[in-house]
């Protein structure tokens, strides 16, 4: 570096070098470089500041790309499956997510508490599956990004308030989401025509059931709807049902945990890999290695309607619980 640079460009050198973020650095290194004087003794220099700007400039490009995909809205699955857990305002959709999950979503008796989704895990037997609470869902104003989110999600559970009006809540919600192209899964057979619509699993969350004493109008919105949609009664103030509500989830997920034993070894029964229903042997020899997927000799399984240890077949179809031992 030429020793001989006027005090002002060494000024903004130095605030350039202390800059901290990246759009700072880019108006520092700018301002550097214009307080060079332009003669041949700095051609150099110049040349070389001129091509870290770029650089900046590029690395700031590509920094607003990557928040772009950022999005609050924009979450990743983690665990064994994702479920959004959606519905009107003040229903407790956060009261229940905090709940069941390790996130501590605000929750409040005025509506609008909740503006970005959260994500939080809940623990079910020796799995995990990602809950996320969602702003509401009303027809003033539908979020893009939060239809966006429900597609993407594996199920949906709508909740609805038993203390407050679950009938209209009910429908209004699916009203929404049929909008939206998103259907329930269990009406798929009604649709001929479905390349533009997304099937999802629903469960009926019936909040706010806390004690006996709200059983009786549970009753009657089982009448009127349980042919038509899977409710389930609970309450996120005393946890009422909320055992029961994990294995809902866990069933409505169509997943299956089935265990690796390596030659001569217990299996591991806490670390399941964790499949779609009707996975085959060889699907889940992809799930724990690539080299069992393509080198697969033999499966021996011991579980469901197999004797233990049985030899088996890559197409042989697996079931939760199943323990398999690959060879290769
Ligand atoms: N009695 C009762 N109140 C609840 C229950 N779940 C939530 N609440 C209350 O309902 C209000 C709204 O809850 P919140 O979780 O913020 O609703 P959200 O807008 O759907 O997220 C709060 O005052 C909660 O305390 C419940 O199971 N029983
Ligand atoms: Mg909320």
């Amino acid at each position: 570096m030429p020793t001989n640079l006027p005090p002002e460009a060494l000024e903004a050198e130095q605030r350039y070098r202390a800059a901290q973020s990246v759009a700072e650095k880019i108006a520092c290194l700018e301002e550097f470089i214009s307080a060079i004087p332009k003669h041949k003794g700095t051609d150099k220099l110049r040349a070389d500041l001129r091509k870290r700007l770029s650089k900046l400039k590029s690395a700031a490009q590509s920094q607003k790309k990557v928040s772009r995909q950022e999005s609050a809205f924009r979450i990743d699955k983690e665990g064994a499956g994702q479920v959004a857990v959606v519905g009107p305002a003040n229903v407790g959709k956060s009261a229940l997510v905090a709940a069941l999950t390790n996130a501590t979503p605000e929750v409040a008796d005025y509506p609008y508490t909740t503006w970005t989704p959260t994500p939080g895990m809940m623990p079910m037997e020796n799995i995990q599956i990602q809950l996320i609470d969602t702003p509401p869902l009303n027809r003033d104003y539908v979020e893009p990004e939060l239809i966006e989110l429900i597609r993407r999600s594996d199920l949906i559970l709508l909740v609805v308030d038993l203390q407050g009006y679950p009938i209209q809540q009910l429908e209004d919600t699916i009203a929404l989401l049929q909008e939206n192209r998103i259907m329930p899964h269990h009406l798929k057979d009604r649709y001929t025509e479905r390349r533009l619509l997304t099937f999802l699993p629903l469960l009926v969350l019936v909040n706010k059931n806390d004690d006996q004493s709200t059983d009786e109008d549970f009753e009657v919105l089982c009448e009127l709807f349980e042919e038509a949609w899977p409710l389930l009664p609970v309450s996120a103030t005393t946890g009422r049902n909320l055992e029961r509500l994990k294995q809902a989830v866990f069933e409505r997920l169509e997943i299956i945990r089935v265990y690796s034993k390596p030659p001569g070894k217990e299996p591991d029964l806490n670390a399941p890999f964790v499949l779609k229903k009707g996975s085959t042997v060889e699907e889940f020899a992809g799930k724990v290695h690539q080299d069992f997927l393509e080198q697969l000799k033999s499966a021996r399984v011991w579980g469901s309607g197999v004797y233990d240890g049985q030899m088996v077949g890559r197409d042989h179809v697996l079931h939760d619980g199943d323990v398999v031992e690959l060879r290769i």
